[in-house]
Protein backbone atom coordinates (compact mmCIF):
# COMPACT_ATOMS: atom_id res chain seq x y z
CA UNK A 1 0.00 0.00 0.00
CA UNK A 2 1.44 3.64 -0.11
CA UNK A 3 1.58 6.11 2.48
CA UNK A 4 2.19 9.52 3.22
CA UNK A 5 5.66 10.47 4.88
CA UNK A 6 8.07 13.03 5.42
CA UNK A 7 11.00 11.75 3.96
CA UNK A 8 14.84 12.43 5.23
CA UNK A 9 16.78 12.01 2.03
CA UNK A 10 19.93 13.33 3.35
CA UNK A 11 21.53 14.76 6.54
CA UNK A 12 20.97 18.67 7.62
CA UNK A 13 18.41 18.80 4.53
CA UNK A 14 14.72 19.77 5.33
CA UNK A 15 12.19 16.58 5.08
CA UNK A 16 10.67 16.08 2.23
CA UNK A 17 6.63 14.94 2.40
CA UNK A 18 6.20 12.02 -0.28
CA UNK A 19 3.70 9.33 -0.78
CA UNK A 20 5.89 5.76 -0.55
CA UNK A 21 5.09 2.41 -0.70
CA UNK A 22 5.14 0.39 2.60
CA UNK A 23 5.13 -3.29 3.01
CA UNK A 24 2.34 -5.06 5.10
CA UNK A 25 3.56 -6.88 8.13
CA UNK A 26 5.58 -9.81 8.27
CA UNK A 27 5.25 -12.83 11.10
CA UNK A 28 5.68 -11.07 14.47
CA UNK A 29 5.26 -7.62 13.32
CA UNK A 30 2.45 -5.40 13.06
CA UNK A 31 0.70 -2.63 10.75
CA UNK A 32 0.15 1.11 12.64
CA UNK A 33 -1.91 3.86 11.73
CA UNK A 34 0.03 6.44 13.07
CA UNK A 35 -2.22 9.10 14.81
CA UNK A 36 0.21 11.63 15.96
CA UNK A 37 3.51 12.37 16.53
CA UNK A 38 6.06 14.69 18.38
CA UNK A 39 9.46 16.07 17.33
CA UNK A 40 11.99 14.84 19.84
CA UNK A 41 15.64 16.91 19.83
CA UNK A 42 16.95 13.46 19.05
CA UNK A 43 15.05 13.77 15.68
CA UNK A 44 17.06 17.10 14.89
CA UNK A 45 20.33 15.30 16.27
CA UNK A 46 20.08 12.33 13.94
CA UNK A 47 19.13 14.86 10.76
CA UNK A 48 22.29 16.80 11.13
CA UNK A 49 23.99 14.00 10.66
CA UNK A 50 25.58 14.14 13.94
CA UNK A 51 24.26 10.54 14.82
CA UNK A 52 27.00 7.52 14.17
CA UNK A 53 23.83 5.48 13.48
CA UNK A 54 21.86 7.92 11.64
CA UNK A 55 21.01 6.44 7.76
CA UNK A 56 19.40 8.33 4.98
CA UNK A 57 17.28 8.24 3.01
CA UNK A 58 15.39 7.20 6.15
CA UNK A 59 11.77 8.12 7.69
CA UNK A 60 13.01 9.56 11.48
CA UNK A 61 10.58 10.19 14.50
CA UNK A 62 9.96 7.63 17.17
CA UNK A 63 7.40 9.58 19.70
CA UNK A 64 4.22 8.40 18.34
CA UNK A 65 0.25 7.02 18.91
CA UNK A 66 -1.58 5.17 16.77
CA UNK A 67 -4.11 2.41 15.76
CA UNK A 68 -2.98 -1.21 14.42
CA UNK A 69 -4.46 -2.15 11.59
CA UNK A 70 -2.77 -5.45 10.31
CA UNK A 71 -1.12 -8.34 12.44
CA UNK A 72 0.92 -10.47 10.89
CA UNK A 73 1.26 -14.27 11.61
CA UNK A 74 2.17 -15.16 15.30
CA UNK A 75 1.12 -11.95 16.68
CA UNK A 76 -0.24 -12.94 19.75
CA UNK A 77 -0.81 -9.57 21.75
CA UNK A 78 -1.99 -7.46 19.70
CA UNK A 79 -5.17 -7.35 17.42
CA UNK A 80 -6.64 -4.89 14.71
CA UNK A 81 -7.87 -1.79 16.80
CA UNK A 82 -5.94 -1.76 19.31
CA UNK A 83 -4.49 1.85 20.32
CA UNK A 84 -0.50 1.27 20.78
CA UNK A 85 2.20 3.66 21.31
CA UNK A 86 5.56 2.84 19.21
CA UNK A 87 8.71 1.42 21.38
CA UNK A 88 12.49 2.82 20.46
CA UNK A 89 13.41 0.64 23.40
CA UNK A 90 11.31 -2.87 23.04
CA UNK A 91 10.36 -5.05 25.60
CA UNK A 92 10.69 -9.15 24.63
CA UNK A 93 10.38 -10.06 28.29
CA UNK A 94 13.03 -13.45 27.24
CA UNK A 95 16.62 -11.90 26.30
CA UNK A 96 18.73 -11.69 28.93
CA UNK A 97 18.28 -7.96 29.95
CA UNK A 98 14.69 -8.32 29.72
CA UNK A 99 14.89 -11.53 32.38
CA UNK A 100 17.69 -9.42 34.49
CA UNK A 101 15.01 -6.68 35.55
CA UNK A 102 18.02 -4.83 36.04
CA UNK A 103 17.74 -2.66 32.97
CA UNK A 104 15.04 -2.04 30.18
CA UNK A 105 17.61 -2.04 27.32
CA UNK A 106 16.07 -4.99 25.71
CA UNK A 107 18.57 -6.60 23.51
CA UNK A 108 16.14 -8.32 20.78
CA UNK A 109 16.27 -6.29 18.01
CA UNK A 110 18.60 -3.47 18.97
CA UNK A 111 21.62 -4.29 16.32
CA UNK A 112 18.63 -4.55 13.40
CA UNK A 113 17.26 -1.88 14.63
CA UNK A 114 20.44 0.55 14.31
CA UNK A 115 20.90 -0.51 10.75
CA UNK A 116 17.60 0.97 9.92
CA UNK A 117 15.95 -2.17 9.17
CA UNK A 118 13.29 -4.58 10.67
CA UNK A 119 14.06 -7.91 12.58
CA UNK A 120 14.52 -10.08 9.33
CA UNK A 121 17.12 -7.46 7.82
CA UNK A 122 14.94 -5.79 4.95
CA UNK A 123 12.93 -2.07 4.98
CA UNK A 124 9.16 -1.86 4.27
CA UNK A 125 9.33 1.23 3.02
CA UNK A 126 10.46 2.09 -0.72
CA UNK A 127 10.25 4.59 -2.83
CA UNK A 128 9.57 4.28 -7.17
CA UNK A 129 12.96 4.57 -8.02
CA UNK A 130 16.10 5.45 -6.47
CA UNK A 131 16.53 9.41 -5.30
CA UNK A 132 19.79 9.16 -4.01
CA UNK A 133 22.94 10.20 -6.29
CA UNK A 134 24.97 6.93 -6.76
CA UNK A 135 22.28 4.53 -5.22
CA UNK A 136 21.00 1.66 -6.97
CA UNK A 137 18.73 1.00 -4.42
CA UNK A 138 14.94 2.22 -3.46
CA UNK A 139 14.95 0.98 0.00
CA UNK A 140 13.94 3.75 2.82
CA UNK A 141 15.54 3.24 6.05
CA UNK A 142 13.31 2.79 9.18
CA UNK A 143 14.52 4.77 12.70
CA UNK A 144 14.88 3.89 15.73
CA UNK A 145 12.62 1.18 14.95
CA UNK A 146 9.38 3.69 14.94
CA UNK A 147 9.51 5.78 12.06
CA UNK A 148 6.26 7.74 13.43
CA UNK A 149 6.73 10.47 10.61
CA UNK A 150 5.00 8.13 7.98
CA UNK A 151 1.21 8.02 8.07
CA UNK A 152 1.26 4.50 8.12
CA UNK A 153 4.58 2.52 9.99
CA UNK A 154 5.44 -1.25 10.38
CA UNK A 155 7.25 -2.18 14.10
CA UNK A 156 7.76 -5.82 15.60
CA UNK A 157 4.84 -6.63 17.91
CA UNK A 158 7.66 -6.83 21.13
CA UNK A 159 7.84 -2.72 20.35
CA UNK A 160 4.40 -1.47 20.87
CA UNK A 161 2.57 -0.58 23.85
CA UNK A 162 -1.19 -1.68 24.12
CA UNK A 163 -2.78 1.55 25.67
CA UNK A 164 -6.01 2.45 26.97
CA UNK A 165 -8.75 4.09 24.09
CA UNK A 166 -10.33 7.04 25.48
CA UNK A 167 -6.79 8.92 25.69
CA UNK A 168 -6.19 11.37 23.03
CA UNK A 169 -3.44 10.66 20.57
CA UNK A 170 -2.03 13.96 20.02
CA UNK A 171 -1.34 14.44 23.18
CA UNK A 172 -0.27 10.48 24.14
CA UNK A 173 2.40 10.05 21.56
CA UNK A 174 4.49 12.08 23.69
CA UNK A 175 5.01 9.49 26.51
CA UNK A 176 6.76 7.60 23.58
CA UNK A 177 9.29 9.77 24.21
CA UNK A 178 10.01 12.56 26.18
CA UNK A 179 6.95 12.69 28.76
CA UNK A 180 8.66 8.53 29.83
CA UNK A 181 12.37 9.89 29.83
CA UNK A 182 11.78 12.78 31.97
CA UNK A 183 9.22 11.13 34.58
CA UNK A 184 11.11 7.62 34.37
CA UNK A 185 14.78 9.20 34.81
CA UNK A 186 13.58 10.12 38.47
CA UNK A 187 11.27 7.47 39.30
CA UNK A 188 13.07 4.50 37.89
CA UNK A 189 16.68 5.17 37.42
CA UNK A 190 17.64 8.14 39.91
CA UNK A 191 15.09 7.12 42.37
CA UNK A 192 14.97 10.81 43.98
CA UNK A 193 13.64 10.87 47.31
CA UNK A 194 10.87 12.97 49.19
CA UNK A 195 12.67 16.26 50.12
CA UNK A 196 15.72 15.69 47.92
CA UNK A 197 17.45 18.53 46.13
CA UNK A 198 17.39 18.16 42.44
CA UNK A 199 18.77 20.66 39.22
CA UNK A 200 17.86 19.87 36.27
CA UNK A 201 19.88 21.46 32.88
CA UNK A 202 17.70 22.14 30.08
CA UNK A 203 14.10 22.87 30.34
CA UNK A 204 12.61 21.73 27.10
CA UNK A 205 10.61 18.96 26.58
CA UNK A 206 12.69 16.39 28.23
CA UNK A 207 13.51 18.76 31.25
CA UNK A 208 10.07 19.84 31.87
CA UNK A 209 9.13 16.18 32.45
CA UNK A 210 12.28 15.85 34.92
CA UNK A 211 10.83 18.65 36.80
CA UNK A 212 7.22 16.86 36.93
CA UNK A 213 9.07 13.97 38.03
CA UNK A 214 10.76 15.50 40.80
CA UNK A 215 7.76 17.39 42.23
CA UNK A 216 5.90 14.30 41.94
CA UNK A 217 8.13 12.02 44.38
CA UNK A 218 8.60 15.12 46.92
CA UNK A 219 11.53 16.81 45.62
CA UNK A 220 11.94 19.67 48.23
CA UNK A 221 14.20 22.45 45.95
CA UNK A 222 14.17 21.79 42.18
CA UNK A 223 16.47 24.35 40.66
CA UNK A 224 16.44 24.31 36.86
CA UNK A 225 19.42 25.20 34.40
CA UNK A 226 18.75 27.30 31.08
CA UNK A 227 19.86 29.67 28.69
CA UNK A 228 16.76 30.83 27.68
CA UNK A 229 14.34 33.16 29.98
CA UNK A 230 11.32 32.10 28.57
CA UNK A 231 11.51 28.84 29.95
CA UNK A 232 11.41 29.89 33.73
CA UNK A 233 7.34 30.21 33.59
CA UNK A 234 6.84 26.81 32.41
CA UNK A 235 9.13 24.83 34.49
CA UNK A 236 8.10 27.10 37.88
CA UNK A 237 4.52 25.72 36.80
CA UNK A 238 5.58 22.64 36.19
CA UNK A 239 7.42 22.90 39.90
CA UNK A 240 10.25 23.98 39.69
CA UNK A 241 11.18 26.25 42.49
CA UNK A 242 14.47 28.43 41.71
CA UNK A 243 15.58 29.35 38.01
CA UNK A 244 19.28 29.90 36.87
CA UNK A 245 20.26 31.49 33.98
CA UNK A 246 24.26 31.18 32.88
CA UNK A 247 23.72 33.62 31.14
CA UNK A 248 22.89 35.99 34.56
CA UNK A 249 24.86 34.48 37.08
CA UNK A 250 28.14 34.01 34.46
CA UNK A 251 28.79 30.08 32.64
CA UNK A 252 31.28 29.47 35.23
CA UNK A 253 29.33 29.97 38.10
CA UNK A 254 26.76 27.70 37.28
CA UNK A 255 28.30 25.35 39.97
CA UNK A 256 28.63 27.20 42.77
CA UNK A 257 25.08 29.36 42.06
CA UNK A 258 23.48 25.51 43.06
CA UNK A 259 25.73 24.69 45.87
CA UNK A 260 24.91 27.69 47.37
CA UNK A 261 21.09 26.96 47.26
CA UNK A 262 21.50 23.47 47.94
CA UNK A 263 23.59 23.72 51.00
CA UNK A 264 26.58 22.31 49.25
CA UNK A 265 25.20 20.33 46.28
CA UNK A 266 22.72 18.80 45.13
CA UNK A 267 21.77 15.19 45.81
CA UNK A 268 20.67 14.62 42.45
CA UNK A 269 21.12 16.37 38.43
CA UNK A 270 19.72 15.79 35.18
CA UNK A 271 21.54 16.99 31.87
CA UNK A 272 18.91 17.36 29.40
CA UNK A 273 20.61 19.59 26.67
CA UNK A 274 23.23 16.83 25.41
CA UNK A 275 25.92 19.07 25.79
CA UNK A 276 29.21 17.14 27.51
CA UNK A 277 30.36 21.11 29.09
CA UNK A 278 27.14 21.00 30.99
CA UNK A 279 27.04 17.02 31.68
CA UNK A 280 30.41 17.60 33.65
CA UNK A 281 28.64 20.92 35.57
CA UNK A 282 25.62 18.67 36.43
CA UNK A 283 28.15 16.34 37.70
CA UNK A 284 30.38 18.40 39.85
CA UNK A 285 26.95 20.78 41.36
CA UNK A 286 26.07 17.47 42.78
CA UNK A 287 26.71 16.71 46.78
CA UNK A 288 30.11 15.77 48.07
CA UNK A 289 29.58 11.30 49.60
CA UNK A 290 26.39 10.78 47.50
CA UNK A 291 25.59 13.67 44.82
CA UNK A 292 23.67 11.18 41.77
CA UNK A 293 23.98 13.14 38.18
CA UNK A 294 22.25 11.36 35.44
CA UNK A 295 23.03 11.77 31.68
CA UNK A 296 19.54 11.99 29.40
CA UNK A 297 20.78 14.45 27.09
CA UNK A 298 22.37 12.83 23.68
CA UNK A 299 26.00 13.96 22.44
CA UNK A 300 27.61 14.04 19.16
CA UNK A 301 29.78 10.87 17.95
CA UNK A 302 33.06 11.73 18.89
CA UNK A 303 32.22 14.06 22.32
CA UNK A 304 33.36 12.73 24.94
CA UNK A 305 33.11 13.72 28.76
CA UNK A 306 35.72 14.75 31.31
CA UNK A 307 36.00 15.70 34.82
CA UNK A 308 38.61 15.17 37.91
CA UNK A 309 38.41 11.45 39.20
CA UNK A 310 38.37 13.36 42.66
CA UNK A 311 35.18 14.05 42.04
CA UNK A 312 34.14 10.49 41.94
CA UNK A 313 36.25 9.82 44.69
CA UNK A 314 34.48 11.51 46.72
CA UNK A 315 31.00 9.88 46.35
CA UNK A 316 29.38 11.40 43.36
CA UNK A 317 27.76 9.17 41.22
CA UNK A 318 27.78 9.54 37.19
CA UNK A 319 24.90 7.49 35.59
CA UNK A 320 22.62 7.34 32.22
CA UNK A 321 19.52 6.36 31.21
CA UNK A 322 17.62 5.40 28.06
CA UNK A 323 13.99 5.84 27.70
CA UNK A 324 13.86 6.71 31.55
CA UNK A 325 14.60 3.44 32.52
CA UNK A 326 11.13 2.45 31.44
CA UNK A 327 9.81 -1.28 30.30
CA UNK A 328 7.82 -0.13 27.85
CA UNK A 329 5.09 -2.58 27.31
CA UNK A 330 4.77 -2.86 31.29
CA UNK A 331 5.35 0.74 32.02
CA UNK A 332 3.83 3.00 29.63
CA UNK A 333 0.19 1.58 29.49
CA UNK A 334 0.49 3.20 33.20
CA UNK A 335 1.89 6.42 32.22
CA UNK A 336 -0.88 6.78 30.27
CA UNK A 337 -3.47 6.26 32.90
CA UNK A 338 -1.46 8.93 35.28
CA UNK A 339 -2.28 11.30 32.71
CA UNK A 340 -5.92 10.32 32.02
CA UNK A 341 -6.05 10.39 35.98
CA UNK A 342 -4.73 14.00 36.47
CA UNK A 343 -1.57 12.39 38.26
CA UNK A 344 0.51 14.48 35.54
CA UNK A 345 0.19 16.95 32.90
CA UNK A 346 1.15 16.88 29.66
CA UNK A 347 -1.09 19.50 27.49
CA UNK A 348 0.66 23.01 28.59
CA UNK A 349 3.67 21.45 27.16
CA UNK A 350 2.65 20.73 23.63
CA UNK A 351 2.89 24.36 22.31
CA UNK A 352 1.92 23.58 18.58
CA UNK A 353 -0.06 21.44 17.06
CA UNK A 354 1.16 21.03 13.09
CA UNK A 355 0.11 19.27 9.79
CA UNK A 356 2.48 16.75 8.17
CA UNK A 357 3.09 19.33 5.13
CA UNK A 358 4.24 21.54 8.24
CA UNK A 359 6.82 19.35 9.93
CA UNK A 360 9.71 21.34 8.97
CA UNK A 361 7.99 24.22 10.82
CA UNK A 362 8.43 21.83 14.14
CA UNK A 363 12.20 21.58 13.51
CA UNK A 364 12.76 25.51 12.77
CA UNK A 365 10.46 26.06 16.03
CA UNK A 366 12.74 23.87 18.52
CA UNK A 367 15.83 25.35 17.47
CA UNK A 368 14.69 29.13 17.53
CA UNK A 369 13.65 27.52 21.21
CA UNK A 370 9.69 29.01 20.70
CA UNK A 371 8.29 25.81 21.46
CA UNK A 372 8.46 22.76 24.16
CA UNK A 373 6.51 19.82 22.26
CA UNK A 374 5.41 20.14 18.58
CA UNK A 375 3.05 17.10 17.67
CA UNK A 376 2.52 16.24 14.19
CA UNK A 377 -1.52 15.40 13.83
CA UNK A 378 -2.06 13.17 10.64
P1 LIG B 1 14.81 20.63 23.66
O1 LIG B 1 15.40 21.27 22.48
O2 LIG B 1 13.33 20.64 23.82
O3 LIG B 1 15.41 21.24 25.00
C1 LIG B 1 16.77 21.56 25.18
C2 LIG B 1 16.85 22.70 26.20
O4 LIG B 1 18.22 22.91 26.52
C3 LIG B 1 16.29 24.04 25.69
O5 LIG B 1 15.38 24.59 26.61
C4 LIG B 1 17.55 24.89 25.54
O6 LIG B 1 17.30 26.29 25.76
C5 LIG B 1 18.43 24.31 26.63
N1 LIG B 1 19.85 24.59 26.46
C6 LIG B 1 20.57 24.56 25.30
N2 LIG B 1 21.85 24.90 25.55
C7 LIG B 1 21.95 25.14 26.89
C8 LIG B 1 23.02 25.53 27.75
N3 LIG B 1 24.24 25.75 27.29
N4 LIG B 1 22.73 25.69 29.05
C9 LIG B 1 21.49 25.48 29.54
N5 LIG B 1 20.44 25.12 28.77
C10 LIG B 1 20.67 24.95 27.46
O7 LIG B 1 15.34 19.12 23.65
P2 LIG B 1 14.64 17.83 24.32
O8 LIG B 1 13.69 17.22 23.37
O9 LIG B 1 14.20 18.21 25.68
O10 LIG B 1 15.90 16.85 24.40
C11 LIG B 1 16.97 17.15 25.27
C12 LIG B 1 18.09 16.15 25.09
O11 LIG B 1 17.68 14.87 25.55
C13 LIG B 1 18.54 15.95 23.65
O12 LIG B 1 19.95 15.75 23.64
C14 LIG B 1 17.84 14.65 23.25
O13 LIG B 1 18.49 14.01 22.19
C15 LIG B 1 17.94 13.90 24.55
N6 LIG B 1 17.00 12.78 24.77
C16 LIG B 1 17.49 11.67 25.38
C17 LIG B 1 16.64 10.63 25.69
C18 LIG B 1 17.15 9.42 26.39
O14 LIG B 1 16.46 8.41 26.43
N7 LIG B 1 18.34 9.46 26.97
C19 LIG B 1 15.28 10.71 25.34
C20 LIG B 1 14.83 11.86 24.71
C21 LIG B 1 15.70 12.91 24.43
N1 LIG C 1 22.29 6.43 17.73
C1 LIG C 1 22.55 7.38 18.75
C2 LIG C 1 21.94 6.92 20.06
C3 LIG C 1 21.24 8.03 20.67
C4 LIG C 1 20.63 7.58 21.99
O1 LIG C 1 21.33 7.49 22.99
N2 LIG C 1 19.34 7.34 22.00
C5 LIG C 1 18.63 7.08 23.23
C6 LIG C 1 17.23 7.48 23.04
S1 LIG C 1 17.05 9.18 22.61
C7 LIG C 1 15.37 9.32 22.40
O2 LIG C 1 15.06 10.59 22.10
C8 LIG C 1 18.63 5.57 23.58
O3 LIG C 1 17.60 4.96 23.79
N3 LIG C 1 19.78 5.02 23.68
C9 LIG C 1 19.94 3.63 23.94
C10 LIG C 1 20.10 2.85 22.67
O4 LIG C 1 20.17 1.63 22.72
O5 LIG C 1 20.14 3.49 21.60
C11 LIG C 1 24.03 7.62 18.92
O6 LIG C 1 24.40 8.73 19.34
O7 LIG C 1 24.80 6.69 18.65
ZN1 LIG D 1 13.09 11.25 21.85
Amino acid sequence: MKTRAAVAWEAGKPLSIETIDIEGPKPGEVLVEVMATGICHTDAYTLSGADPEGLFPAILGHEGAGIVREVGAGVTSLKVGDHVIPLYTPECRQCKTCLSQRSNLCTAIRATQGKGVMPDGTSRFRCDTPRVAGSTSNAIMHYMGCSTFANFTVLPEIALAKVREDAPFDVICYIGCGVTTGIGAVVNTAKVWPGATVAVFGLGGIGLNVIQGAKLVGADKIIGVDINPGREAMAREFGMTHFVNPDSVGRDKVIQAIQDLTDGGADFSFECVGNTNLMRQALECTHRGWGTSIIIGVAASGQEISTRPFQLVTGRNWRGTAFGGARGRTDVPRIVDWYMEGKIRIDPLITHRLKLDEINTGFDLMHKGESIRSVVIY
